[in-house]
């Protein structure tokens, strides 16, 4: 503490506790519920076995998931101007320093690699551009575990600091107590010129009030932006969004048959659908499924992407092709589509199988369906991520 003179002790201009702290906190409460409803989709897609997803409401995961994407695009501007305001401190001498110092450098080295590697990567899936060689998902999913750890860790080693901050008024300049900063008397601060010539200028430029506020505005700004892709009447604010744009029958196509490779099977004159509950098979035409009882459903596509879009599906009940081969409705149910690979096949779970909303839908917006959206058919289930809507159904299989 000695060595630091009486000015250094005042907490003046922008690089202050009292606003890192600030926008730390937006920070952290974006990372968390990205957090969270991101683990939830997970989960949705990898059920454990005490995991229980409910059908309804129908607009339930399209909802989280919108979260997941907007509250990840909006920390990557909070993020920038955390690190903005705090990077002097990543140069600060010495770089090892004692033990307990180098274990909190460490762990903020990992915290910073960690927080931009999950908000890019996420940023570019939005965008379904995989500059990279990993697969996205198992990254994407074990990373948030590095990150929301060195978060707590972070957290844990500056709480005497974070409470004081936000205890404090934004724009005081009262010495704060420097116990809780790292170590100070064994650092030598990085000289920065500017700031240095010119202290008072800097302050008085833009107050910390008015970078917190600005913050606030680029964050809710990016916010919209992307919010246009899963909110209908936010729609023509999204020109950030990978998806905002319309497809065929007025819903966007993800994969078209043509990427999926089943053009032809998909027209094939030949095709059945066949449904088997292990011992009882039966196999249907187009004509015999058009010919069952046919029911409109108001379900919307929920991409994990981010975007969504609601269509007016029309099918046959999932519990109806159940029942024709008698088929137990407490078993989950398999759909496996003409397209082989990971997207060729997902689960849907009793639950959800058996509640009347469920569709092999064959028509959208009173169409047939497009080739792009699943001709001759695909499922259409309440409250699931799209990309277990598997489309060019070929096999359902009652587990
Ligand atoms: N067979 C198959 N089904 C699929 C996909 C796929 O690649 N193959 N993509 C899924 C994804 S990721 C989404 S978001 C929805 C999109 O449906 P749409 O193209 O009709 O909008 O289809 C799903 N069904
Ligand atoms: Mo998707």
């Amino acid at each position: 503490m000695n060595a630091l003179d009486a000015d250094s002790d005042r907490d003046t201009g922008l690089r202050s506790p009292r606003l890192v702290a600030r926008v730390g906190m937006l920070l952290g409460i974006c990372i968390t519920v990205c957090f969270v409803t991101g683990l939830l989709s997970h989960w949705i897609q990898h059920p454990p076995a005490w995991f229980y997803w409910p059908s309804r409401p129908v607009w339930l995961y399209q909802t989280t998931q919108g979260l997941h994407v907007i509250t990840g695009v909006v920390a990557i501007p909070l993020l920038l101007v955390k690190l903005q305001l705090v990077y002097p401190k990543l140069f600060v001498r010495p770089v090892i320093g004692t033990p307990a110092r180098a274990v909190e450098r460490a762990s903020i080295a990992v915290l910073v690699s960690s927080t931009i590697f999950q908000l890019l990567t996420g940023l570019l899936n939005t965008a379904q551009w995989y500059p990279w060689k990993f697969f996205f998902t198992t990254t994407h999913y074990a990373m948030s575990f590095v990150v929301v750890a060195s978060i707590l860790v972070h957290i844990a080693v500056k709480l005497p600091l974070i409470q004081r901050a936000l205890g404090s008024p934004l724009e005081s300049t009262d010495p704060i107590d420097p116990a809780g900063t790292i170590d100070t008397a064994s650092e030598t601060p990085v000289e920065e010129p500017e700031s240095r010539s010119e202290p008072e200028a800097e302050v008085r430029a833009v107050s910390r009030r008015m970078l917190l506020g600005g913050t606030v505005a680029v964050g809710a700004f990016a916010a919209l932006a992307f919010a246009g892709q899963t909110v209908p009447f936010l729609r023509w604010f999204a020109f950030l969004a990978p998806r905002s744009g319309e497809g065929p029958q007025g819903i966007p196509i993800n994969r078209t048959a043509s990427a999926a490779g089943v053009l032809e099977s998909a027209r094939n004159p030949d095709y059945r659908l066949t449904i088997s509950n292990g011992t009882v098979t039966r196999e249907l035409t187009l004509d015999q499924l058009l010919a069952m009882p046919q029911h409109n459903r108001d379900l919307p596509i929920a991409c994990v992407e981010g975007w969504s879009a609601t269509g007016t599906w029309s099918g046959v009940q999932v519990r109806e092709l159940v029942a024709l081969v008698d088929g137990d409705r407490d078993r989950d149910v398999r759909f496996i589509s003409l397209e082989a690979g990971l997207y060729g096949v997902s689960t849907l779970p009793a639950n959800i199988a058996d509640d009347p909303l469920s569709l092999v839908a064959l028509r959208l917006h009173g169409e047939q369906l497009t080739i792009d959206h699943g001709y001759p058919c695909r499922l259409i289930a309440p409250n699931r991520p799209g990309v277990l809507q598997t489309k060019w159904l070929t096999r359902i299989e009652i587990r």
